[in-house]
């Protein structure tokens, strides 16, 4: 029945929307889109997705002719709701792109967040605090506005924000929930009258953001809080990230497993088959169930195989993304690409495209980020605006692309022994050497190039990668720790997040990443396949140390 338990979600520019309708779907409602100006009046309930740059979605939502009628719905009083650039669209317009307009229902602009303090885009987990609301009398004390909880948190991706000013958006109207990055109050969420909009992804926050979109769908403007939540609780900010990371390949009888390597040899000594630690997708379910923030696959034998026909991660990713609402990021043959079965090169935007669409929320580019760096060396640091990474970055935003390094250790006598980035390691090497500098690997550390790892992370990020993921071949599967020198090396050349990867064995050793190195997330494999140590024990010993992390919520 028309308006019954039918939403309809407005698709005006690429982007994933695929985690929404599975969150949709999840609570028990229908999705129907709306494809034209036209099709706006059909809906009673309508959700205005969109990420990545705002003048883009923007222009392509004027362009295809939908402010007008989006605005007479919020006009008309039937629910709305707008999801990241969804909520931008709501203000007068962006930093971003100052000649775009938005649609003007909030009267304020967006700003770029400053990255002199820390690192943008800001990702990860942060509250929606409601303690203005409740101080300002707007309401009741102990009242929750959609569903939104001080003590709970919400996955954040964005590099710019309205910036909070106490009563200016509460003048007209508006009931104002924030988060706090750095030193700087933001514009988490608001509600006013059939209106709520969100800059977090409810769709990608877990139990917590499911609550938010169900409270929509089914009208709960406001619900009295549970009396046992703190409502303090939401003054901290962004918490630690803990990363789940799923290598996957196909074994030797065809099956696609998670496997482990030490030092990226991921066969068993004994009789040398490809080590088996379970199935990728139960794997992924568990690790979200355990409290992971993100979940990462990284399909390690991409070189081997092209990803057209590699459906299975595909599948993989579908089935993940049905049940599992944390963001999902997958790796592993992200380039242009020959299909065999027609022999027409698929760019790497259409490569990525065909992941997107099956759920994941980023994708991760590792060998050709490498040869896309060298060439932009060799071009005298120009942009050619054709890599995969600059492709993927304009179309989808750069919080969507993800750039995964190899990097192995070259020792050296001292700084001057070569042109590469050195750093000073209490390490020493084979011939007690105490510097070194970190060599670029491509197909999974099967070849080292001649570019070291800070000029790697600088040509992407001037290509338009959202995030680093550093790895390191010299610890991986070592359970020794991760690598600080190499982290902090690469945290002091980029201002986009990175993410520690490689030799975490047990929780101090991401406690120690966390304390001594100023890194954005971190990451651990081998530890939690072999069952050692769930993702919970982790972040109940950082919350120990003081260390904040966001608690699973069924
Ligand atoms: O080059 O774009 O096709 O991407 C290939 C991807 O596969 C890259 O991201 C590369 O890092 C990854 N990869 C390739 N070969 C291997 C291998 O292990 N043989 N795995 C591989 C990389 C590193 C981490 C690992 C951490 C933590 N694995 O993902 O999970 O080191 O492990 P630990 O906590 O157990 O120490 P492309």
């Amino acid at each position: 029945a028309p308006g019954g338990r039918t939403v309809h979600l407005l698709d005006y520019a690429a982007g994933n929307v695929r985690s929404l309708v599975n969150a949709i779907e999840k609570l028990g409602w229908e999705v129907e889109w709306v494809k034209s100006p036209e099709d706006v009046q059909k809906a009673e309930k309508l959700i205005l997705p969109g990420v990545g740059h705002f003048g883009h979605c923007l222009t392509q939502f004027a362009n295809a002719g939908y402010a007008e009628p989006v605005r007479q719905h919020i006009n008309s009083g039937k629910p709305f709701m707008g999801i990241c650039v969804g909520i931008q669209a709501l203000f007068a317009g962006s930093d971003e792109s100052p000649s775009v307009p938005g649609l003007g229902v909030v009267n304020d602009r967006l700003r770029r967040f400053r990255n002199d303090e820390k690192s943008v885009p800001h990702i990860g987990w942060n509250s929606a605090n409601t303690s203005h609301i409740t101080s300002s009398g707007d309401a009741a004390e102990g009242q929750s506005i959609y569903g939104l909880r001080p003590d709970s948190k919400y996955y954040y991706v964005h590099s710019y924000a309205a910036p909070y000013t106490p009563g200016k958006l509460e003048a007209d109207g508006w009931r104002v929930a924030t988060a706090q990055y750095g030193s700087e109050e933001f514009v988490g969420a608001i509600a006013r009258d059939n209106v709520l909009a969100t800059q977090f992804h409810p769709e990608k926050s877990g139990a917590a953001g499911l609550r938010v979109l169900k409270a929509f769908l089914d009208g709960n403007r406001s619900e009295i809080l549970p009396q046992t939540i703190n409502p303090s609780a939401s003054k901290e900010g962004l918490t630690r990230r803990i990363i789940a990371c799923l290598d996957v390949r196909a074994n030797d009888q065809g099956d696609l497993v998670v496997t482990k390597g030490d030092q990226y040899d991921v066969r068993e000594k004994e009789g040398n088959a490809v080590r088996n630690l379970g199935k990728p997708v139960s794997k992924a379910q568990e690790y979200y169930e355990q409290g992971a923030d993100e979940v990462t696959f990284l399909n390690i034998t991409s070189f081997r195989d092209t990803p057209l026909k590699d459906m299975p991660m595909l599948e993989v990713l579908r089935q993940t993304a049905a049940t599992t609402f944390v963001p999902l990021t997958i790796g592993g043959g992200i380039r242009d690409t020959v299909d065999p079965q027609t022999g027409r090169t698929a760019p790497a935007l259409e490569v990525a495209t065909l992941y997107f669409k099956s759920g994941a929320d980023k994708v991760s580019i590792g060998s050709d980020a490498v040869t896309a760096a060298e060439q932009y060396y060799a071009d005298g640091r120009k942009l050619s605006g054709r890599t995969a990474i600059e492709t993927i970055s304009e179309a989808y935003g750069a919080q969507a692309v993800v750039v995964s390094v190899d990097p192995k250790r070259v020792y050296v006598s001292g700084p001057n022994a070569t042109s590469h980035h050195t750093v000073q390691t209490s390490y020493t090497g084979p011939q007690g050497e105490n510097h070194c500098w970190y060599a670029c690997t491509i197909k999974g550390g099967r070849e080292t190039r001649d570019l070291d790892v800070v000029q790697l992370v600088q040509a992407v990020e001037a290509m338009g990668a959202g995030e680093i993921l550093l790895n390191c071949i010299d610890k991986d599967g070592t359970n020794s720790g991760f690598d600080l020198e190499l982290i902090r090396s690469v945290k002091a050349a980029v201002k986009i997040p990175v993410i520690a990867s490689s030799g975490a064995g047990n929780a101090d050793h991401f406690a120690e990443v966390f304390e001594q190195t100023n890194v954005d997330a971190a990451l651990g494999a081998g530890m939690f396949h072999r069952g050692e140590w769930t993702v919970k024990q982790v972040k109940e010993e950082l919350q120990k140390k003081g260390l904040s992390v966001r608690r699973f919520e069924d």
